[in-house]
């Protein structure tokens, strides 16, 4: 080699090392603020940087993987400008950036545990399941500067504090239920409202798609149920409802982010818009008037007839097709016009029929006053929790919904402008401030899947309004479904709580601004 070349050669190096070299900026991931908080957290004051240079390694054939690094790179665009690279290596371990990997020796994980090890020069997200992986980028979202989350172009440094994070779930469900019946909300709200579920690690939507005031899921086999049932909602709007195709989408939509849809068709109860859609579902024969007040409990299905049951097979069975997940719910609540007896019968042959299309039922919990099967689930959210017992009591498992506690449809305070206060106020600490374990005098950890916070929408007409009763509570519940109970203690959440603050900012989310939390990234900046 010439001297002049390799004087070349040198010269290109130089800055290259220089580069190489360049010390990490100090940062103590024991100063971030993740909600939910993970098990265990070991910080090792370093950091590293995500630059237009990093790129996300993948295992060769991994294609889900390949998806979620696809997520995330599409998710840290449109505000970093870069336009990360997916490379699939065969053994991406110690490779430098982000490498997102399946390590079939990590059983212990479970389906969506995960590790994360972040170094200077690399991050190590490992899970057993892409699920974890999925739950993991989650955590990479919340450790970037909360500017990621704004949809134009901001200035970095992209920094990630150092450290290693071990994280898995306490509750295989945890989710939170959007009523589009009260008030519809077409896909595009629906879609948003699973992203904020998913940023909170949260793994269930559950839909309320019939009621009193509307149908809104297109069944092919009875479709007066949508071009009459559809048509209306809570103070006489014009409603809506999904085609199955669009209903697909936001099945699609919530896989994608690992969110299993659970569809209601509340029954025998809470079935006006069915009830005047069809005259041959009533006891008389008469096809009822819409209804769009917010009265509850005075419709019923007529339990006696044959072709209820039809019915009933026929929504269900096409439902089941298009709904990949486990449950279908069958609400079952509040049929106060439907005699015990009549009631418990309903109950008993619809859960055959729910079997019958591959599925198992799930209903609030008032299905405990018939015969279940050790597959159903209930679903608690009286204030008294007689029927949750009842349930235990038959080996069915629960899920907590304490409406005193979990219904984000109730008034944070008295001048709340949305909202009910039926089961009480639920300010933003009393939201948190519970275990599900502990509630139900009787109801032991081992008979609980879960938590989900329920949104009726009597009284919520906009994404604004879901926002704002959703946020800042839907964080908490996370956590509570989530991290170890040792892990949960309202006085330093609410100091990660109002951390968030930026974050929501950033992605315009309409919160309530509670005074209960001390939000302190804005506190001297004017606030929206
Ligand atoms: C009770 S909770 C209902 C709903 C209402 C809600 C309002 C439950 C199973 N039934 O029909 O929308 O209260 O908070």
């Amino acid at each position: 080699m010439s001297k002049f070349l390799q004087f070349g050669l040198a010269l290109l190096f130089i800055p290259m090392m220089l580069f190489s070299c360049k010390k990490p900026i100090p940062k103590d991931l024991n100063q971030e603020n993740l909600i939910p908080k993970p098990v265990s957290l070991t910080a090792t004051g370093s950091s590293f940087e995500w630059t237009k240079n990093t790129q996300i390694n993948i295992q060769t054939g991994k294609e889900e993987v390949r998806e979620i690094a696809a997520y995330l790179a599409d998710f840290i665009a449109p505000s970093t400008g870069f336009k990360t690279e997916i490379k699939e290596l065969k053994k991406p371990l110690g490779s430098r950036g982000i490498s997102l990997i399946i390590n079939e020796n990590q059983k212990d994980l479970g389906e969506e545990g995960y590790n994360l090890i972040i170094e200077s020069k690399k991050i190590t997200l490992e899970a057993f399941k892409p699920e974890g992986i999925f739950r993991g980028v989650q955590t990479i979202r919340q450790l970037l500067p909360a500017k990621i989350e704004s949809d134009s172009l901001q200035k970095g440094p992209w920094l990630i504090a150092s450290g290693t994070i071990m994280d898995y779930p306490q509750y295989g469900y945890r989710g939170a239920m959007l009523d589009v019946v009260r008030h519809f909300f077409g896909i595009e709200d629906v879609k948003q409202y699973i992203d904020y579920l998913a940023a909170y690690k949260m793994n269930v939507l559950h839909l309320h798609l019939s009621d009193d005031q509307g149908w809104r899921i297109e069944i092919k086999s009875w479709p007066k149920l949508t071009e009459i049932g559809g048509k209306t909602q809570v103070g006489g709007g014009k409603g809506g409802y999904y085609t199955q195709e669009e209903y697909q989408e936001i099945v699609q939509y919530a896989k994608e982010r690992y969110i299993t849809i659970i569809p209601e068709i509340d029954m025998p109860g809470h079935t006006n818009a069915a009830l005047a859609s069809y005259a041959e579902l009533n006891a008389d024969n008469k096809a009822c008037e819409l209804y769009t007040g917010t009265r509850v409990g005075f419709s019923t299905l007529a339990t006696d007839k044959e072709i209820t049951y039809q019915f009933v097979d026929d929504v269900i069975r096409e439902l089941a097709a298009i709904t990949p997940g486990e449950y279908i719910h069958i609400g079952g609540d509040e049929s106060h016009v439907t005699k015990k007896k009549d009631y418990i019968k309903f109950v008993n042959r619809v859960q055959k029929i729910v079997q019958s299309h591959g599925k198992k039922m799930m209903g609030w919990a008032d299905v405990a006053a018939a015969s279940l099967d050790e597959s159903s689930v209930a679903q608690f959210w009286q204030t008294k929790p007689e029927n949750a017992v009842k349930a235990v009591k038959q080996n069915v498992k629960v899920i907590m919904s304490p409406a005193s506690l979990a219904y984000m449809d109730m008034q944070y305070d008295s001048l709340c402008p949305l909202g009910l206060h039926w089961a009480g106020f639920v300010p933003v600490d009393k939201a948190y401030n519970w275990t599900l374990e502990s509630i139900v005098e009787g109801i032991a950890k081992k008979d609980i899947l879960g938590i989900e916070a329920p949104l009726w929408t009597e009284t919520v007409e906009t994404m604004d309004d879901i926002e704002f009763l959703v946020f800042p509570r839907l964080p908490g519940y996370a956590e509570l479904g989530w991290s170890p109970v040792e892990n949960h203690s309202w006085d330093e959440y609410k100091f990660r709580l109002g951390m968030q603050q930026e974050r929501f900012e950033f992605m315009n989310i309409n919160y309530y601004k509670s005074e209960l939390i001390p939000w302190q990234v804005l506190k001297n900046k004017e606030l929206k």
